[in-house]
């Protein structure tokens, strides 16, 4: 059978005046962006012969999707997130750009204006009984000279997986904390051993995972967000090394480079400086920032966050 030329245009038509190109008022570039999708959609919906039930049943779904507020969840476990983060690298690598601490996704989970304190913070309300964590860095530059002052934002799961803010069982900014080096480039956290996250089994990320046989889970891991004055923003994570989803990442965020071996610390002289009194997990985690060459670069992207 051949394409009936006058179907085809009723679609294009109306695939036209549905993303305004019929207006004159609206933004051009969004329309375009529309315009194309919509084609997507609509040849998927042809190509699978999709029924009036799965569409609704996918229309109601960005219902349950906005009602749990788990559309950037979801983002970040299709991998959109992650691919953010080639495209940033491949355009870097094209523009010859030097490169520092390899960047890895935010997440959706990061809360604006945690306490900030100079050099050391306690990251923990002290209610959990988890392993006591000593994470410790250095900010240098490409040349290795410390970076005095940088900003380093912390933020990580407890041992259940939850975050503050979003677990309301956890009070305001715990185990999220900003941290200014000092005049070595140093930084130093006392805070508890985090444990991997996964997606709530009741909500509409996992409910879409299981329809593609994935599991919705998180290696240990410890999000950062870097930035000084003169040098490029970073968002970056460590992943804790021995964990069983260090390779296996829901959201696709494990790199080289950006693995940390905890390692255990017994010795009470150690234990006694750092004002902890008991054998405890260290874990270390230098960055290396590079400079900027746009002032923009300075700051994080743009983008909705809780308090900000
Ligand atoms: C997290 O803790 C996280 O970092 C990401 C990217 C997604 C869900 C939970
Ligand atoms: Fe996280």
């Amino acid at each position: 059978m051949s394409v009936n030329p006058v179907t085809t245009s009723e679609v294009e038509k109306l695939l036209a005046v549905s993303s305004g190109f019929l207006s004159q008022q609206g933004n051009e570039r969004f329309k375009e962006i529309m315009h194309h999708l919509l084609g997507d959609i609509c040849q998927t919906i042809k190509k699978f012969d999709i029924s009036d039930e799965e569409f609704w049943l996918a229309v109601n779904y960005l219902n349950e999707l906005g009602e749990r507020k788990e559309a950037a969840l979801l983002a970040a476990g299709l991998g959109l997130e992650h691919y953010l983060d080639i495209r940033a690298d491949e355009k870097e690598a094209a523009a010859g750009n030097e490169t520092g601490t390899p960047r890895t996704i935010e997440g959706p989970l990061y809360v604006a204006n945690a306490p900030l304190s100079e050099g050391f913070a306690r990251m923990d309300d002290g209610k959990e009984q988890g392993e006591i964590m000593w994470l410790q860095g250095v900010v240098r530059d490409k040349q290795g000279r410390p970076v005095a002052n940088a900003v380093v934002d912390i933020w990580h799961a407890n041992t259940l997986g939850g975050y503050s803010f979003f677990d309301q069982s956890q009070s305001e900014y715990n185990l999220r904390r900003r941290v200014l080096t000092d005049a070595k480039g140093h930084y130093a956290v006392r805070s508890i051993v985090p444990c991997g996250y996964g997606c709530p089994p009741d909500g509409p990320t996992q409910k879409l995972l299981n329809g593609l046989g994935r599991h919705g889970n998180r290696p240990a891991h410890i999000h950062f967000f870097v930035s000084a004055p003169g040098y490029k923003h970073l968002t970056t994570q460590i992943n804790l090394n021995g964990d069983a989803y260090l390779w296996d990442d829901f959201a696709f965020a494990t790199r080289d480079g950006l693995i940390a071996d905890p390692v255990k610390v017994d010795d009470e002289a150690v234990a006694y400086e750092r004002g902890i009194h008991q054998p405890h997990t260290e874990v270390n985690f230098d960055f290396t920032l590079v400079a900027a060459t746009q002032s923009e670069e300075e700051a994080r992207g743009k983008r909705m966050r809780v308090k900000e």
